[in-house]
């Protein structure tokens, strides 16, 4: 009979590796199950195991080494259909790197396959111990036998709540063993011990794959099995979008920028920086700009610099990175400080600076204009006055936009407004 799912006519393995009577029991059990090839997607990782893609008429993703449960749970959650089959073919150092996700998957009982190739090293790099290898197994990095013991990887799957886990030794016919696994609506298992013939063998000469799963105390059997609903509706479904929150803009405003402006804001921790810079930029949306806004500031947050890149543009903005702005608006010292190594490149634009600071040297192609914004409006509204004066300085949008956000902010009730209205607005 021809193969359906896996071409297992010719191995493609080393003589004896028992990765080839996996892909030949998986084939059989994949006939008892009946789906179309086109229903299953086999998830292989890095590792002798997964060059079988080529081979295999089913879909294939091939994932990074120790991720392939985690790209398998992730298919199998986007899924609509039950009935297509997700199966995970991944090594014993592949779960080792990769462990996380696969009690991630077995304690949320995604609806999936694993198939543990456990031939107790890592195979396809030459033989090194991997985390499954089991005590006194001796491997190309511990030539004596490793001296510790190895994860029990399927106590763990069921312990975590895997619906259907089992330790079976890799040998003659186990596709019954496998059917019933990928039966299974949740989290199913199949831990399939087996020795790497290259490898394995050669450095454990005259041992038997038995001998090691008997020293380590694994058990050869189904785990008491955990039926329970499987992992079905992605938080997607059950959660609203965090967009829905998000009340959009309108464009209430007119703009005169004929192209790109690249500010810089750098104040203090504190004293309203972010907040400032991103109501500028909902002004800008609201005045028909588009605009992009990163801020910066320390993992301690609540003291030293707080920056902000901000990019206004008529046009699509397709690099959101600032080298030399064209306008810095400086109004506290640790903003100061954090931005003498880009205010040192500037060689022209405009410098609004507070009049406490001073601006060192800058290049005399920078226009530099010192304003007492932290005397006049307090250091913690320093950084909304500042914009203000900036939007009526050098007109891009209405400065009447800035200030309709501020009051309609969560600040806004105990904003002081009329400083910005009496602010006398530098000469050019
Ligand atoms: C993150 C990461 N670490 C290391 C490697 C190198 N690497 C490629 S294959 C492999 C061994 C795979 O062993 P195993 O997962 O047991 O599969 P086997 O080859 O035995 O089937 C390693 C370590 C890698 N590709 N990615
Ligand atoms: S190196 Fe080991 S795991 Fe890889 S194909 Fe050969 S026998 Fe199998």
């Amino acid at each position: 009979m021809e193969n359906k799912y896996l071409s297992t006519e010719v191995s493609i393995f080393c003589k004896g590796c028992g990765h080839q009577l996996i892909a030949v029991n998986t084939e059989k059990a994949l006939n008892k199950l009946g789906l179309s090839p086109k229903d299953v997607i086999l998830v292989t990782d890095i590792g002798c195991h997964g060059i079988l893609d080529k081979l295999s008429s089913t879909h294939t993703f091939h994932g990074l080494h120790g991720r392939s449960a985690a790209l398998a749970a992730g298919t199998s959650m986007g899924l609509e259909n039950p009935k297509k089959k997700v199966i995970v073919f991944i090594g014993d150092g592949g779960s080792t790197i990769g462990l996380q996700h696969l009690v991630d998957a077995a304690v949320k009982n995604v609806n999936m396959t694993v198939i543990v190739h456990n031939n107790m090293l890592y195979g396809m790099t030459g033989g090194q111990t991997s985390g499954l290898t089991p005590e006194g197994f001796k491997t190309e990095t511990n030539p004596a036998g490793k001296q510790y013991q190895n994860y029990d990887i399927s106590s763990m799957l069921s312990n975590a709540g895997g619906s259907h886990v089992r330790r079976l030794v890799g040998m003659g016919d186990f596709s019954e063993e496998l059917y019933q696994a990928f039966k299974v609506q949740g989290f199913s298992s199949v831990e399939v011990m087996e020795i790497c013939t290259s490898y394995g063998v050669k450095f454990n000469t005259g041992k038997k794959v038995t001998d090691f799963i008997e020293s380590a105390g694994m058990e050869i059997k189904l785990f008491p099995e955990k039926i329970r609903a499987p992992y079905k509706q992605n938080e997607r479904d059950i959660m609203s979008s965090l967009f829905e929150n998000i009340e959009a803009i309108n464009v209430k405003y007119k703009n005169k920028l004929k192209k790109p402006l690249k500010i810089i804001v750098s104040g203090s921790a504190g004293e309203g920086a972010q907040l400032a810079a991103e109501l500028f930029a909902e002004a800008a949306v609201g005045s028909g700009l588009k605009i992009t806004k990163k801020g910066s500031y320390p993992v301690t947050v609540g003291v030293g610099f707080s920056t902000a890149e901000l990019i206004i543009s008529p046009k699509d903005i397709l690099y959101t990175g600032i080298v030399t702005p064209d306008i810095f608006v400086i109004t506290s010292n640790d903003g100061l400080n954090h931005a003498k190594a880009k205010l040192s490149k500037m060689k022209k634009g405009l410098l609004l600076i507070d009049a406490t600071l001073n601006p060192v040297a800058v290049d005399p192609g920078v226009e530099v204009i010192q304003y007492k914004f932290r005397e006049l409006a307090t250091p913690r509204s320093a950084m909304f006055l500042a914009l203000d004066i900036l939007l009526k300085y050098v007109p891009s949008f209405p400065a009447e936009a800035f200030e309709e956000a501020i009051a309609n902010s969560k600040i806004g009730a105990k904003f002081n407004m009329e400083v910005l209205k009496r602010a006398e607005v530098p000469k050019k």
